[in-house]
């Protein structure tokens, strides 16, 4: 009982000061005029692969940098690097989820004159990301239709937490028992605003309305200056 107590002080206390510098973060993405997001998923759910498809779709005419969250290797930095775009590779040597102050000290690395857009893909992992605010504008989850239509309701605090979910591997859907009416009633149940997207990676379908959307989630966030 006393241990519990203890553990749940030690936890407020790690998130209270990753609040603290969450804000921090934030004031600097809006300082430099910079929408900053926060891409979430379970390992293999597609985030990387979303991340290649939709480069090309804002590099002609934005200026995009990637932060990429593992917990070993930069295998996936090697990935985004190809776009010739800066990005900066984070291990945590263990840890599950991406915290402010890790995201806090790569930011001198990038050049912040004219950054339009800030990607950070977390940890793989559906849990743990949900409760450490980075300082971004929103959160986006990536889910592989593959495992299955319970998992909305199975993992609710990410799905309540995100601004919009892209439903990834629609190529498979027929290959698999998942239900998408489920899915989509699940996650609206959880959080009727959110935006969903279907898509699939491997034939690009869905990626306009998804890369569209986030388009103007750039400009928006641009305009509100305040
Ligand atoms: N069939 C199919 N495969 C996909 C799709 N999207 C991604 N994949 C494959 O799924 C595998 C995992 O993709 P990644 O993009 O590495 O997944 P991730 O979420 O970044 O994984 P971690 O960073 O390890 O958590 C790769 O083999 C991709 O080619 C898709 O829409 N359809
Ligand atoms: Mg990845």
């Amino acid at each position: 009982m006393e241990s519990s107590r203890r553990e749940i002080e030690v936890m407020a206390n790690l998130l209270g000061s990753n609040d603290v510098q969450a804000e921090v973060n934030r004031a600097h993405f809006r300082k430099n005029n910079c929408l900053a997001i926060n891409v979430i998923g379970s390992p293999g759910a597609g985030k990387t692969t979303l991340l290649e498809k939709t480069l090309p779709h804002f590099t002609l005419d934005l200026r995009v940098g990637v932060i990429e969250g593992d917990i070993f290797t930069s295998k996936d930095a090697d990935r985004i690097a190809v776009h010739k775009i800066p990005v900066i590779q984070i291990n945590t040597g263990g840890g599950c989820h991406l915290d402010s102050k890790m995201v806090s000290k790569v930011l001198p690395e990038f050049d912040w004159s004219s950054m339009d857009l800030m990607i950070i893909e977390n940890v793989g992992n559906l849990v743990c990301p949900a409760d450490f605010d980075l300082g971004e504008a929103f959160k986006v989850i990536v889910l592989s239709i593959v495992e299955g239509d319970d998992k909305p309701s199975k993992y609710p605090v990410i799905f309540r937490n995100a601004k919009a979910v892209v439903l990834n591997k629609m190529d498979f859907e027929l290959l698999t028992d998942v239900n998408m009416e489920t899915m989509r009633h699940d996650i609206r149940t959880i959080n009727p605003g959110i935006e969903i997207f279907e898509v699939s990676c491997r034939n690009g379908n869905g990626l306009q309305a998804w890369t569209s959307w986030l388009r103007h989630e750039v400009e928006a966030y641009k305009e509100d200056k305040g």
